[in-house]
């Protein structure tokens, strides 16, 4: 997964043909898609498949068990085509380590979510907590964590814990009110995003204004 436009898409749509067409037609204003269980219990994890010949998937399962059962998980999604998986950090240092050697088996990404975007994000995920979930990420050896782009002062001291060799998705922008170049400034490398894109009239246009948002910061 590389940098070029700072976008992911959160294809949240249910059906395979909505979710391939919009996929193709942002195709060039996006680095990766990120899939969750609207997408997936839809339409069956095969979408995987068909939408990494177009980018780079993020399977979005936030993953949270005992190691064994995450192991299981990421097994079928590295197997199902996905690039990364997206995993909780609160089950603790032995669930996470297993999501990240099962990934390097398929020489795969994990990334941690530090803290959520939506309102009641910063309930359990104070900042001791999500500072403590970032600094386990880097210790597990993940490839990035997961805050808030609602919150950019938050992706500023998140960005302080893990330093720069671990990378920082955020979603939060557009439909939850956050700013994809406040986001960027304060430390993200990619803004995640979905209802603004796949929702507009014409989702091209949407992806690439925001493409345009953040080229100038990177
Ligand atoms: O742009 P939206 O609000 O339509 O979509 C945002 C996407 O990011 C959607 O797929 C959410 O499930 C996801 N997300 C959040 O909105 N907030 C979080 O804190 C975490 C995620 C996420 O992607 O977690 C990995």
């Amino acid at each position: 997964m590389h940098r070029k436009t700072g976008v992911i898409l959160a294809l949240d749509v249910t059906k395979k043909e909505e979710a391939l067409l919009i996929s193709k037609e942002v195709a060039g204003f996006v680095d990766a898609i990120k899939i969750g269980y609207p997408l997936v219990l839809g339409t069956g994890l095969s979408i995987a498949k068909d939408l990494s010949k177009i980018a780079p998937v993020i399977a979005d399962f936030k993953v949270a068990d005992i190691p064994n059962t995450d192991r299981l998980i990421c097994e079928h999604v590295f197997s199902a085509g996905c690039d990364a998986v997206i995993v909780q950090g609160f089950t603790g240092s032995d669930s996470l380590m297993e999501c990240v050697k099962t990934a390097n088996e398929f020489q795969r990404k994990v990334f941690v979510v530090a803290e959520m975007s939506h309102p009641g994000g910063d309930y359990f995920f104070t900042d001791a907590v999500s500072k403590e979930i970032a600094a386990l990420a880097k210790k597990a050896g993940a490839f990035g964590i997961v805050a808030p782009a609602t919150r950019p002062e938050r992706v500023k001291e998140l960005r302080a814990v893990i330093g720069k060799d671990l990378k920082i998705i955020s979603p939060g922008v557009g439909a939850q009110g956050g700013s994809a170049a406040d986001t960027i400034k304060a430390g993200a490398d990619w803004v995640i995003v979905g209802r603004s894109i796949y929702g507009a009239k014409d989702p091209k246009a949407e992806a690439e204004k925001i493409k345009k948002e953040i080229e100038k910061l990177i």
